[in-house]
């Protein structure tokens, strides 16, 4: 279960969007994904064809506009695979990825391989060795996989990264998981602003806690997190590395919290 912030872990199931939404102060977005079905529950940019997730070899990415409702209004977003979130990329440790990823915005794309251990020149940020991807072009990412866990991708052009332009990815191991589960739940957190990307950034530049609207400190988020739960989440997922699964346990679920918000704090905690 999601808790957002500020909400009692009890209120939590009734809850809509909209009043997650209002209680965080902030206009976010929010993904989750129950095992590899397409079970996106918070998808503003839904209907999209293809599913949620994308696996296998070659995976394509379609970079383009959509028109993203958020709260009541439309905005102007950068997806990747018409879905803002994209969709959950999925790689295996071991293989060689191939990601082939289309641009169809009308200026340079990219997309960058958020901690992956990379040769140069494939990363995606755009630089010496690779200029961008260009309007109507399609490039094709190809890396050896050597790791495994989870981290996401986003663009590093302009502003396309506030605008939507990012995703989750899952890494699968090699070898057997160090822990059994019988669900794997991604959650994406971010938010989105009307504000246009350079005046975000603009704002965030001048004054680094500008959308900082509560003041709260990194120290006081871990307090809350704590406190609310997150914490407690954390060492029982600890514990279950070294536990023995019970062979009657009816479900054991993995819970994946990828955070990028770009201008917003939020409190956040699981109840089981
Ligand atoms: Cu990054």
């Amino acid at each position: 279960m999601l808790v957002a912030p500020s909400i009692p872990a009890a209120a939590a199931p009734g809850l809509h969007r909209r009043d997650l939404l209002r209680a965080a102060g902030v206009t976010g977005l929010l993904t989750g994904l129950a095992g590899c079905a397409p079970g996106r529950a918070e998808n503003p940019a839904a209907g999209a064809p293809g599913g949620a997730s994308v696996a296998g070899n070659p995976i394509d990415l379609v970079i383009e506009n959509v028109a993203l409702p958020v709260d009541g209004r439309v905005g102007s977003a950068v997806a990747m695979n018409r879905m803002v979130p994209g969709p959950v990329i999925r790689l295996r440790e071991g293989e060689d990825a191939v990601l082939r990823v289309t641009n169809r915005l009308e200026e340079t794309s990219s997309i960058h391989w958020h901690g992956l251990i990379l040769p140069p020149g494939v990363d995606g940020v755009p630089g010496v060795r690779f200029a961008g991807i260009r309007p109507s072009e399609t490039f094709v990412y190809r890396f050896p996989v050597r790791q495994s866990g989870t981290y996401w991708c986003h663009s590093h052009s302009g502003g396309q990264e506030l605008l939507g332009l990012y995703a989750p990815l899952i890494i699968d191991p090699a070898g057997p998981e160090p822990f059994r589960y019988t669900g794997d739940h991604v959650v994406m957190l971010s938010d989105w602003s009307f504000e246009p990307p350079e005046q975000l950034l603009a704002h965030m530049k001048s004054l680094p806690s500008y959308y900082n609207y509560q003041q709260r400190t990194v120290g006081e988020f871990f307090r809350d997190a704590r406190r609310d739960g997150l914490g407690a989440t954390v060492s029982n997922r600890l514990d279950w590395g070294r536990m023995r699964m019970d062979p009657t346990e009816p479900r054991r679920v993995r819970r994946r919290l990828i955070g990028l918000s770009h201008a917003a704090r939020s409190r956040f905690s699981w109840a089981a």
